[in-house]
């Protein structure tokens, strides 16, 4: 549970004529974006200069959201404060961890279970759908705060990560997404621009996905950077646009989906529709996520990586 009254106060305690940096995870997906650019606008409305720092990479998905306080690096003339959003680890960061580093204060809010506190401040709900209904929930203590800009990008980022309504909804999802609405958020819009946008391209690749999808005591599917269609294909495009209809598939207990990258490292998901917690297995690997659906990244053969997760699975099963 997140005590809204304090992470108040404690935002509060951050001096207003101290820079404030927001930041969520590398491989951004809406959740992360648009949260922080919702919160450097909350911020900003009351009174601190505030930015959200998005890899250059993925400003490619913020060509129909409000980008005016979108930075892709930071001089640190003078000293700083950091929030980081929608992850658990600092290293989360990528290229940004450093800031999280140097920073004065760091706050970190989440909706993943974390496993050590590395913030000066940690407020953490795993049951929470996004981390944009986090924001939204906070945003009720700052009257007349919301504006259809902040609302927008809010319900973007609860759209995303409950993929349309559709998981991890609870009445209190339901009832952040009624408020939204009421600041003129056109909802068909944005459904369509954060999860019905698919074009020919990532339709062969969802394509090549269902025709290499094997089972052996679960369903996966190897996907190899080499291979020329996915060589420039962004993370986010194939283990959350393009996945996401492989994870929905009836028949799929465990699904696992590896790409072994240029490097030879593996970027793995694992989905889990049954019992076994698929968090569980992605933290032994390195990573981590939610119950139903966890990530890593690891550096070992595909082979030998994918007996350890029938090893896992045969043992819980
Ligand atoms: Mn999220």
């Amino acid at each position: 549970m997140i005590d809204y009254k304090i992470l108040k106060q404690k935002l509060e305690l951050l001096e207003k004529s101290t820079v404030v940096l927001i930041a969520g995870h590398k491989n951004a997906d809406y959740d992360s974006i648009t949260s922080c650019i919702a919160l450097a606008n909350i911020l900003t409305k009351i009174g601190y200069t505030a930015y959200a720092l998005i890899e250059e990479s993925d400003m490619d998905k913020t060509d129909w959201l409000d980008t005016s306080l979108i930075i892709n690096d930071y001089a640190e003339e003078q000293t700083f404060n950091f929030i980081l959003l929608d992850s658990p680890r600092k290293e989360r960061l990528g290229i940004f961890e450093a800031f999280f580093d140097k920073a004065q204060n760091t706050i970190l809010i989440d909706h993943h279970e974390i496993q050590k506190c590395e913030a000066t401040y940690t407020f953490v709900d795993e049951h929470i759908s996004s981390t944009a209904e986090i924001i939204a929930t906070l945003s009720k203590e700052y009257p007349k705060i919301l504006d259809k800009t902040i609302a927008t990008l809010l319900y973007a980022g609860i759209v995303s990560d409950t993929n349309s309504f559709y998981r991890r909804v609870t009445s209190n999802t339901m009832s952040i997404a009624s408020m939204l609405m009421k600041y003129d958020v056109d909802s068909t819009f944005v459904v369509k621009n954060v999860c019905k946008n698919m074009t020919l391209r990532e339709a062969t690749i969802l394509s090549h996905m269902f025709n290499n999808l094997e089972y052996d005591t679960f369903h996966y599917i190897i996907l190899d950077r080499k291979d020329e269609i996915f060589t420039y294909v962004p993370y986010n495009t194939l283990f959350k646009k393009c996945a996401s209809y492989i994870y929905d598939l009836k028949d799929l207990d465990i699904f696992g989906l590896f790409l072994i990258e240029l490097d030879g490292s593996i970027s793995g998901l694992l989905r889990s529709n049954c019992t076994i917690d698929v968090d569980e297995i992605a933290k032994e690997l390195g990573g981590g996520g939610h119950k139903k659906a966890a990530g890593f990244e690891i550096e070992i053969g595909i082979e030998p990586l994918i007996n350890k997760i029938k090893t896992y699975i045969k043992d819980r099963l």
